[in-house]
């Protein structure tokens, strides 16, 4: 069944003020979401990130794929990677990952397995290899943030809002704030696990926010700490010694394979890593540096779900643990994460989520649901959610209007702090 339609549809959702060591995120997050037709009539639907030439080059790919057979994935993912104007370029400094390609492979693969899905009736994770596990535990994600919720003025704060609707306006700056955000999130969704991101304070400020969480937590709940590679190697050897005893991992204190190297043999925490090792081609050096213990996957970051299982299986090859990356999203990607994580053979550790950040969705039925932190495997054929068009054409809107172009979060922090600048390596 060949490919007879597609729409490409950038959309602009909801996200508060989140700080990290870019700046801060604006009041909305771009997304773009691309829809496949085929000759059958049967659709399939991706959701990737939204950077400055996505929605121009999926059109770009779409338009040469009309009469490709998703079954014939391989082909068609060629035939794409051979129509792409523009060369890959380099990931770039900012936390997430700058390649174009990658973003675009993701999409066009997630859409087709999502029609081969419905076609054969079967769901994305049994076209993987299977399910291994029916529920896909994620941690809570917390986040240094400024007062308010995001998106349009009259929605930034809503006096009447209760539990974690209320939480998510608030400000969160302090150890007390951290554990009060956490708390409210876990109270919500039922994580077992925390993650901070950090970068943003000095970094003794982050650690007492980070042995905050241990006392109010336990040593139960594993904690990870996230300064996106904005310390120093001795910072990164400092504070990662300080907080040797109360992390699960520490992700990206420093910038480089090499930097992160050093930090590695010096603590005890595991470093894991989205920003280093972030492509097939990093691997090699990867090994015979050892930059990390435990590499990030996200099907956004690395070409699709597909090309994830093959770095699950170089992971496992070389003792490395598989954790799971993420950006501000809704729930198309969601579930497809959903289906990866129930793939994936040696999943030790609780996926990364931004999900209960957002207040907008644009699938069917609204929000997936969190139970005790995890989301079961949706069971109808394909990803398992479908397009709410109303919504679809609401977040369409949103983009049209709010004028944002892609993500910039130097240019949202200058608004609350004039000449704030990104720094590479600040403390
Ligand atoms: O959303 O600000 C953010 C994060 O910093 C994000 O952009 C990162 O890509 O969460 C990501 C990470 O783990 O580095
Ligand atoms: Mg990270």
């Amino acid at each position: 069944m060949k490919i007879t339609h597609y729409t490409v549809t950038p959309i602009a959702t909801i996200d508060p003020p989140l700080r990290a060591a870019s700046g801060m995120h604006a009041p909305y997050a771009l997304r773009v979401i691309l829809e496949i037709a085929c000759e059958d009539g049967l659709t399939g639907i991706s959701e990737s990130p939204c950077p400055q030439g996505m929605v121009e080059s999926l059109n770009h790919l779409c338009d040469r794929l009309l009469g490709s057979e998703p079954l014939q994935l391989t082909q068609l993912l060629e035939a794409a990677q051979n129509a792409l104007e523009t060369p890959d370029e380099q990931r770039g400094d900012s936390p997430w990952d700058q390649r174009l390609w990658v973003h675009l492979r993701s999409a066009l693969e997630v859409a087709c397995l999502d029609y081969l899905g419905k076609r054969f009736e079967v769901r994305v994770c049994d076209f993987l290899g299977g399910a291994v596990r029916e529920r896909v535990p994620f941690g809570a994600y917390l986040f240094y943030k400024e007062r308010g919720a995001g998106g349009p003025l009259e929605f930034d704060t809503d006096p009447n809002a209760t539990g974690w609707d209320a939480a998510r306006q608030l400000e969160a700056k302090t150890p007390e704030g951290v554990v009060a955000q956490a708390q409210a999130m876990i109270d919500a969704f039922g994580f077992q696990s925390i993650k901070l991101k950090g970068g943003v304070f000095p970094p003794d400020e982050e650690a007492a926010a980070m042995f905050a969480l241990r006392d109010a937590f336990g040593p139960d709940v594993p904690l990870r700490l996230d300064p996106n590679a904005v310390w120093s190697i001795e910072t990164g050897i400092r504070i990662g010694t300080k907080l040797d005893s109360v992390l699960e991992y520490l992700e990206d204190p420093v910038r480089g394979q090499e930097a992160m190297a050093k930090v590695g043999k010096a603590i005890e925490s595991p470093l894991a890593t989205n920003m280093c090792t972030t492509s097939f081609d990093d691997i090699p050096r990867a090994v015979a540096l050892h930059s990390e213990d435990v590499i990030l996957t996200d099907h956004h970051y690395w070409g699709g779900l597909k090309p994830c299982l093959d770095l699950c299986r170089i992971c496992q090859t070389f003792g490395r643990g598989i954790s799971m990356h993420s950006n501000s999203h809704l729930g198309i990607s969601l579930a497809a994460m959903v289906h990866l994580g129930a793939c994936i053979p040696q999943l030790d550790y609780d996926l990364d989520t931004h999900y209960p950040w957002q207040a907008e969705e644009i699938v069917a039925g609204g929000q997936l649901k969190f139970e005790n932190g995890a989301i079961a495997v949706p069971d109808a054929p394909g990803i398992g959610v479908a397009i709410d068009t109303d919504a679809l054409e609401r977040l369409h809107q949103n983009y049209l209007r709010c004028g944002l172009e892609f993500r910039n979060d130097e240019a949202e922090m200058q608004k609350i702090e004039p000449g704030w600048k990104f720094e590479a390596t600040r403390w």
